[in-house]
């Protein structure tokens, strides 16, 4: 598949599988995944069709890694990024000491005061490495990288899940464990 399908594909796939799966008629269950051949036939009921080669190409050459099957290949999910109300059911972990967040300046005043919240999505995103970081930021303008002591969070009893895809996820950063503001 060319590489401009595969991108919008993977859009496509990321806006039903976390935030808008009742736009094409499909339902996730309670940790977010879906049958591939409701899926299939969703997208294809409703503009392009895909076929389940194509599927497994833009799951296999995600850059991100956005999307994963369960072990029998019959269902389908995003490994994080939703905003619609899923239990992705990844165990508590223990963070690296420090993780990144990659943000703008304009979210600064509002980060300062309230601390990082997970905004429209269920949790903040934070990364192990400082180049996703400043990626992330890059998305939305000049990048600002946050650095945020997780082992101070993950001692006073801040629960962390790394996803599938290697992102760190946390419900929220108080702004006392904060650098770069
Ligand atoms: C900011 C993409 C004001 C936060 C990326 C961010 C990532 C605040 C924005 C993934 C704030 C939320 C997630 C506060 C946080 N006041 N602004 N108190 N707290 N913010 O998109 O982390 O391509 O929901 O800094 O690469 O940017 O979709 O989060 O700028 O991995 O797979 O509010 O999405 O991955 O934006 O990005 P987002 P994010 P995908």
């Amino acid at each position: 598949m060319e590489e401009k399908q595969m991108i919008k594909t993977s859009k496509r796939l990321s806006r039903h599988l976390r935030h808008a799966p009742g736009e094409i008629g499909l339902t996730l269950d309670s940790a977010g995944w879906v049958e591939v051949s409701a899926l299939l036939s969703a997208l294809g009921a409703h503009g392009r069709a895909l076929t389940r080669p194509e599927l497994d190409e833009v799951v296999a050459r995600n850059n991100k890694r956005r999307f994963e099957f369960d072990a029998t290949g019959t269902r389908i999910r995003a490994s994080q990024g939703h905003s619609v109300d899923v239990d992705l059911e990844y165990r508590a972990s223990t963070p690296p000491d420090l993780l990144y967040h990659g943000t703008v300046g304009v979210a600064l005043p509002g980060i300062h005061a309230k601390g990082l919240k997970p905004m429209r999505r269920h949790d903040v995103h934070l990364s192990a490495d400082l180049e996703t970081a400043v990626k992330v930021g890059t998305r939305r303008g000049k990048p600002v990288v946050l650095t945020v002591d997780a082992a101070a969070m993950h001692r006073d009893g801040h629960v962390f899940r790394v996803s599938t895809n290697g992102v760190w996820l946390v419900a929220a950063v108080p702004p006392e464990y904060l650098s770069g503001l």
